[in-house]
């Protein structure tokens, strides 16, 4: 039909749609205690798999915690916590192939951290220093690694949305049996970046997983002053996209749904709309603090759904955990988050040229010049520019 509409049904008098005319389904395979649900589907997992997923869960609490504090004794500049959000990142990252690619906002450090993102790695990033794969030029936590098909955090909300429709794209035209997933918060689905990238996914049939962690906050506005729909679910829909809700904090919910997804996106070749329904509880970031918009209660409610401790108490049930072994989890991770502080914060920062690498493949002459101005600048002053500065050969 040239005007593309479907199901139409003739009426004779005047009837609108709202909101409330859609009803989405929100799959939960767990209850908040651990116990699985009677009848429930079961994602495909084992041991091997389940453990790799809860390590990564314990690895970023202590990863969080550690950061966090480290930010606050001025050690690095900015960190940003997924607190509360832990299943919607680790069971989704644990639903992929490593050759599928991960385009990320930002608050979804557990999947690089799943694909095997090394302690020194993640610390490097932080403190800035020679060995970052970023040669220093990003804030802390805007991580990219391309052996592990993790795309570079970009800050302005919404670039990876368009990025990875084009980069699904790229898979199906070389004949991947792969998707991209790109990860968003349910505030960046109110950029204009996120309505182009769907449409485009849709209509151009692109094997991407759009993957809303829907946690209630955009900063300090909540989601319903940031749009009216029915949360993002509905707009899927509205895209012409297979569309699926679950309860983001609930592991085995968002790892079936996921490994759903994906199967679906590419026997058919087409994106997948997923909405986690969860909770950011710890702050938006370093910089912010949350008893100006919101109360002690509601994030107390939300921390007694923590999905680590959901997880958790399904492994122990499994016998794939003890709580011996839980505990060893816990200590060894500490004692190496907290090594490796000491050891990535001495590295040598970065030589300044790295600046202006990178950018044209050789420097332009107006870049060589602004490289020399800045050297000589330096030099010049040297007292305030202190090791944050980079080094000068
Ligand atoms: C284009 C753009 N506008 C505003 C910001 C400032 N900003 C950074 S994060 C954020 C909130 C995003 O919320 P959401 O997408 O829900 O992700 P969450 O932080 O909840 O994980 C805002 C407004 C930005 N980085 N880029
Ligand atoms: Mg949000």
């Amino acid at each position: 039909m040239s005007n593309a509409t479907q199901n139409e049904q003739i009426v004779h008098s005047v009837s609108f749609l709202d909101r409330d005319s859609l009803t989405i389904p929100k799959l939960r395979v767990t209850n908040a205690d651990g116990t699985v649900i009677e009848g429930a589907t079961l994602p495909k997992i084992d041991e091997t798999l389940a453990k790799r997923m809860y390590d990564t869960c314990v690895f970023t609490q202590v990863l969080d915690e550690r950061m966090l504090g480290a930010q606050r004794q001025g050690r690095i500049s900015f960190y940003m916590t997924c607190i509360g959000e832990e299943a919607a990142i680790i069971g989704s990252a644990a639903a992929l192939d490593s050759q599928d690619v991960i385009l990320a906002q930002y608050r979804e450090h557990a999947a690089l951290r799943f694909r095997g993102f090394t302690t020194e790695q993640f610390m490097d990033q932080m403190f800035s220093n020679e060995k970052d794969l970023g040669k220093g030029r990003q804030m802390p936590i805007h991580y990219g690694s391309s052996e592990l098909n993790y795309h570079t955090v970009s800050s302005p909300l919404g670039t990876q949305i368009p990025q990875a429709t084009g980069v699904g794209y790229s898979m199906k035209m070389n004949g991947h049996k792969n998707v991209a997933i790109c990860y968003f918060g349910e505030g960046a689905a109110s950029e204009g970046d996120f309505h182009a990238g769907l449409n485009m996914a849709a209509t151009l049939k692109s094997p991407t997983l759009f993957f809303c962690r829907n946690n209630g906050y955009a900063i300090s506005t909540p989601a319903e002053e940031q749009f009216k729909g029915n949360g993002i679910a509905s707009r899927g829909v509205g895209y012409g996209m297979h569309t699926i809700r679950f309860d983001g904090n609930d592991m085995l919910a968002v790892l079936l749904a996921t490994q759903a997804a994906r199967e679906f996106a590419i026997e058919n070749s087409v994106p997948v709309l997923l909405e986690a329904m969860t909770y950011r509880v710890g702050a938006h970031s370093s910089s912010d603090d949350p008893s100006g918009y919101r109360s002690k209660e509601e994030e107390n409610e939300w921390r007694e759904q923590d999905p680590v401790a959901r997880f958790k108490t399904w492994m122990l049930a499994q016998g794939w955990l003890t709580e011996e072994e839980d505990q060893a989890l816990y200590t060894k991770y500490r004692e190496e988050v907290l090594a490796q502080v000491k050891v990535s914060e001495k590295v040598a920062a970065p030589e300044l040229e790295e600046l202006f690498n990178d950018v044209y493949d050789e420097p332009t002459p107006i870049l060589k010049k602004q490289m020399a101005d800045l050297k000589a600048h330096i030099k010049k002053y040297p007292e305030s520019y202190p090791k944050t500065a980079g080094r000068i050969k």
